[in-house]
This record gives structure tokens, C-alpha cells and sequence, in this order.
């Protein structure tokens, strides 16, 4: 008898396949790859056989909740196939690229698992991207196609859509969820209505699937770099981090999940998230928003027991949940991170909401650190957590790439079986990014603890990270010259009661020339099609920019000044 694995998957069933390069990424080093299958970590399968399998041995439970829809395994698993052919048929294969702006849900969730079985790869892009941002990442991945909603809080995503597509110079096509999804356009909605087809299309699919080395999905770095790097994370890097944080944070089939940060980011997606959840037989619920009410009322209605969410939000969460009215008696299990949760906070978030604290510190490239369950209070509030892989390396250095003793800040280093070696199409960055031998620089100093936990201090990386979402200063910077025209300016981090950060910018003007207002700053920004999120809060004119004594701009001291100036 074949059982379902064997028959979806197609692989060599534990022994390590060939391995196909994947042009612009830095494969694993041989004798690491051999490790990292050795130990199981890398389970040799790719993605897809995942919906198979759910839909075998979950059948009929609840999958997904997204407002008034409740989908089974089965529909689930049928609605991705529908979707797998429908790629197909368009002519997408294996390897091709997609950009994926969709909001939370269920159809988010369908699309995801109908390109791992069929090897099309997605680029997650947030709903809050715009020109700016779409523009590099369809040229950059050349993607053949822009999957977005008809519209989304106002703004016509559609019509973007169509303009990018028809500007690039190869065949890219749109898929639009809604209904005023345009005749030229392929409707997400009617292929779903149509299901899966004639079953040699399924057996099409089964007999080609994506190989385990193949690039399963792109995630957007938070970085800090002009324009956002891509992460390429394979089946088996990224199979790996989800079943391997679903176990830490012992997810299961009691699981109930809330979707309510945009499931773009990865530690929705799979950390454990969306995919942790489904692959233990849970049950996922999707709200089209943190927002308070919606996300608590959520959490009562459908009996919540698992959710993530970030020190802003939470912030937000605790605030409303203390007017009373909502029995989130169902929670067991709140992870934060993100961004720094301060003990104080912590401990608010744990009485406030109820259920067992767990904190999380994680990057899109790729290492997760988390406390347990079960951990005590000291390190539950006071510590990011450690490793969730036996096989993450973590190294804390000084400025000179040497190690620090124990206990003392440092920047972080890590290497592992789910942090890729390079950025996707990065080969000149990456020689910066990444040591010569394989090492990821977080840009994050961090100190290690005896114990093996880590707490988070600050960083060496010029990213405004505001409420989890990370805003490049040297993006900021370069839009500020090329849309304003002034030269002379640097984007930092202020203290933001609301986000924990705000993007500042610092302006030197030209002499004789008049300074820019923020609102016309601001006006630019949009006119050029950037994502909101990075749009400056705050503007300071200086006469002169503090220097280093190398002659860099001290930004440190910016920072220092500003903070100074706001307290007093
Ligand atoms: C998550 O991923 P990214 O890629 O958006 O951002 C990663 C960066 C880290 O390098 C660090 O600077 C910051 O976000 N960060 C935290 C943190 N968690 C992330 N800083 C302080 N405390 C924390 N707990 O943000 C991400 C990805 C997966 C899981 C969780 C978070």
C-alpha cells in the first residue's frame, strides 16, 4: 500500500536527494546540509504533501475561521489544489515567483499551500506596500504574476497592480480576491468556485512536486538597507522552523490560533502561527486586524487559546481587556516580540490577558529564540528566550568580530538549519551581511545569559523599528534626497509612546535654501508610492550634523540629543 506521504511527496523517502541549485541564493555548505538531514531536522519533503496529509488525518476538523466562513481540512485542501492547477494551467512552474498582497484570510492561506505543492514561489508583501516597494520586488524576483485584493482600506490595489504589471517588460498577469475583480484580470474567487478539476490535473501536480532544497517562500528582510532584501527559505528550512517551534511552544490539536498581525510576517506564517497550528490539526482564526475589539472579541467568540502579537499591540490589548467585558478565560499561550518588551510590560501582558507569557525574539532571515512554557518568571520576563534548535550557533562579538565573555553585550552572530547563508540576489551585500564563514550578522547586541537565554539591549543596525514593523533609515534617507533634494540628512529612531519607535528625520538644509515642512516630506513620500509605515513622524533641522572622529554623522549622538531635548 502507498501511504499518502509517500504517494504526494514523490521523494526519496529519507535519503538525501540531489540537490538543484537555486540561482542567486547561497546554498548550505555539504558537510552542514549532511548535519542537518542527519539530525531530521530537514525532513527530505517538500511543503506541499502538508495539505495531503492535513486532509487525511484532520478530515473534517476545523482548519480555518475567517469571519462568517469555517473551512474543513478537506475544503482547505481542496481549495489548494483548485488553486495549484489554476497556476498550472497559467502557465507558472516550478521556481516561478509571485507577489502575494493579500490580507488575512482564508484565501491567504489556500494560496500559500497551493504554491508549495506546486513549486510556484510567493514573495510575502504587506498589505501597507505600495509603488514604491511592489516596483523593486516584482522586478527584482522578475515575478510572473501580483496577487492583491480589489481594494483594501481604501486604497485600490487592483489598479497598482495592473500599471506594475503591464510596465515590466515580460508577461506578468494579476489575480484579484473581490468581487469587482476586473475581465482582464484572473478572479480568485471563480477559481476557487470551480475546485480542483478533472483529477489528472491533481495527479499532474503530484507527479512534479518542488524538490526539498527548493526555494519554498520569499520573506521580506526587515533590513537596513535602500530597498528591502529577500529571503529565500526552502521547504526543508522552512518545514523545520515551524514544526520545530510549534513543539516549543506545544502547539497541538487543541490549538485554537489567532491570525490577527498581517499574516505576511513571519512569525504569523510559521513561527509556529498559521502553518504551526494546522500542521498539529488546530484550528486557525483570521481577523482582517489587530484592532482591539475585533481581536478580543475574536479571542472570546471562538474560544482563542494561542496568539501573537507585538509589544504595541498588546499594549492596546491589555488596555481594553482591563474595561472588562470579554472572557478570554481560553488563553494559554500569548507570545510576544518583535520589538523590546521590557519586563514591566511583560508582566502587564500576562495579567492583563490571562494565559502563559512566552517571548519571542526572531528575524525573517531566520533564527528563533523563545522562553518556554514552563520556564520561571525571571526568565519568562526578563529574557528573549533561547534557541528553539539544538543545532543554532550563536556567537556574541565585539567590533572586531571577537568574542565576548559570557554576560557581557555584543553583537549577535548566528548560523543554523533554517538561517540561509545569503540574501536572495544580494552577492555584494551578502559580503557584508554574512562572515566568510557562513555567519549571519543580526546587527542586534544582545547578552548572553549562563543559562542559555539571551536578553535583547539594542542595536547596531540603523533600522526604526516601530511596532514590530522595521523601517530602513538609509531607505528614508535616500527617498528624503531624492524627493526633497536635500543632502545632508539621517533618519533615526525617537521614542514613540504608541510605537516604541518613530522615525525621526534630521535635516540639513542647503545654505540659503528654505527647510522642508514635515507635511511636505510626508505629501512626497506618498506621492511616490511609499508603504505609510515609513513616512517620517518627526522632523528636526540642524545647522550641522555631529561627526565621529573617523568623520561618519555620530547618529548616536543625534539620538542622544533628541532624547535629551524630548525629556526635558
Ligand atoms: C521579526 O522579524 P523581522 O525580520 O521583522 O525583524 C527582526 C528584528 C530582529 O533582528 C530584532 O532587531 C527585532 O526585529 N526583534 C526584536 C524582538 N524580536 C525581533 N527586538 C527585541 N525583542 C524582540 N523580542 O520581528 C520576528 C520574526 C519571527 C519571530 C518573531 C519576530
Amino acid at each position: 500500500m502507498t501511504t499518502v506521504e509517500e504517494g504526494v511527496a514523490g521523494t526519496s523517502g529519507g535519503r538525501a536527494p540531489r540537490s538543484t541549485p537555486q540561482p542567486g541564493t547561497v546554498p548550505w555548505p555539504a558537510a552542514y546540509a549532511a548535519r542537518y538531514r542527519a539530525a531530521g531536522h530537514w525532513a527530505d519533503r517538500p511543503l506541499g504533501h502538508w495539505t495531503r496529509r492535513w486532509a487525511q488525518t484532520y478530515g473534517n476538523r476545523t482548519a480555518l475561521v475567517d469571519g462568517e466562513i469555517r473551512l474543513t481540512y478537506r475544503e482547505l485542501a481542496a481549495h489548494a489544489d483548485a488553486l495549484a492547477v489554476a497556476l498550472r494551467e497559467r502557465g507558472l512552474h516550478r521556481g516561478d515567483r509571485i507577489l502575494v498582497q493579500l490580507p488575512n484570510s482564508w484565501e491567504f492561506v489556500a494560496l500559500m499551500l497551493s504554491c508549495f505543492r506546486s513549486g510556484v514561489v510567493p514573495v510575502l508583501v504587506l498589505t501597507a506596500h505600495r509603488e514604491h516597494e511592489l516596483d523593486y520586488l516584482l522586478r527584482h524576483t522578475e515575478a510572473k504574476l501580483i496577487v492583491v485584493p480589489d481594494r483594501w482600506r481604501d486604497f485600490d490595489h487592483q489598479d497598482l497592480a495592473a500599471r506594475l504589471a503591464e510596465a515590466v517588460p515580460w508577461e506578468c498577469g494579476v489575480l484579484v480576491k473581490g468581487t469587482t475583480a476586473d475581465a482582464a484580470h484572473l478572479d480568485l474567487g471563480r477559481i476557487l468556485a470551480c475546485g480542483p478539476g478533472a483529477p489528472e490535473r491533481i495527479r499532474e501536480l503530484d507527479a512534479d512536486p518542488p524538490h526539498p532544497d527548493d526555494i519554498a517562500l520569499f520573506l521580506l528582510s526587515g533590513g537596513t538597507t535602500g530597498l528591502p532584501k529577500l529571503i529565500a527559505r526552502t521547504h526543508n528550512d522552512y518545514g523545520y522552523n515551524v514544526r520545530r517551534s510549534a513543539e516549543v511552544s506545544g502547539f497541538g490539536s487543541t490549538t485554537v490560533f489567532l491570525a490577527a498581525l498581517p499574516v505576511g510576517h513571519n512569525a504569523v506564517l510559521g513561527c509556529p502561527g498559521i502553518l504551526g497550528t494546522l500542521s498539529g490539526g488546530g484550528t486557525v482564526v483570521l481577523v482582517p486586524s489587530p484592532q482591539p475589539r475585533t481581536a478580543l472579541a475574536a479571542m472570546e467568540a471562538e474560544r482563542v487559546t494561542d496568539v501573537a502579537v507585538v509589544p504595541a499591540v498588546a499594549r492596546q490589548w491589555v488596555a481594553e481587556a482591563a474595561g472588562g467585558g470579554y472572557d478570554l478565560g481560553s488563553l494559554r499561550l500569548v507570545t510576544i516580540g518583535g520589538s523590546v518588551v521590557d519586563p514591566e510590560l511583560a508582566r502587564r501582558v500576562r495579567d492583563g490577558l490571562g494565559g502563559q507569557l512566552q517571548q519571542l525574539y526572531g528575524m525573517a532571515e531566520g533564527l528563533l529564540c523563545c522562553t518556554r512554557p514552563d520556564d520561571p518568571d525571571d526568565l519568562v520576563l526578563g529574557t528573549q528566550g533561547r534557541p528553539v534548535s539544538p543545532d543554532d550557533e550563536l556567537l556574541v562579538v565585539d567590533e572586531q568580530d571577537r568574542p565576548v565573555p559570557l554576560g557581557e553585550v555584543g553583537e549577535l552572530l548566528t548560523r543554523g538549519p533554517y538561517t540561509p547563508r545569503g540574501y536572495y540576489r544580494a552577492a555584494e551585500h551578502n559580503t557584508h551581511a554574512f562572515t566568510r564563514d557562513g555567519w549571519f550578522r543580526t546587527g542586534d547586541l544582545v547578552r548572553l545569559h549562563p543559562g542559555g537565554n539571551l536578553t535583547v539591549e539594542g542595536r547596531r543596525k540603523e533600522l526604526i523599528n516601530r511596532g514590530g514593523e522595521k523601517v530602513s533609515a538609509e531607505e528614508v534617507e535616500n527617498l528624503t534626497r531624492l524627493l526633497v533634494g536635500v543632502d545632508r540628512v539621517v533618519a533615526v529612531p525617537v521614542p514613540d509612546k504608541q510605537f516604541g519607535e518613530r522615525v525621526c528625520l534630521v535635516v540639513v538644509p542647503a545654505p540659503g535654501a528654505q527647510a522642508p515642512s514635515l507635511s511636505d516630506v510626508r505629501q512626497r513620500f506618498v506621492r511616490h508610492g511609499v508603504a505609510h509605515y515609513k513616512l517620517p513622524e518627526q522632523l528636526e533641522i540642524l545647522t550641522d550634523l555631529p561627526l565621529t572622529p573617523v568623520g561618519k554623522v555620530d547618529k548616536k549622538a543625534i539620538r542622544e540629543r533628541l532624547a535629551t531635548e524630548e525629556k526635558s
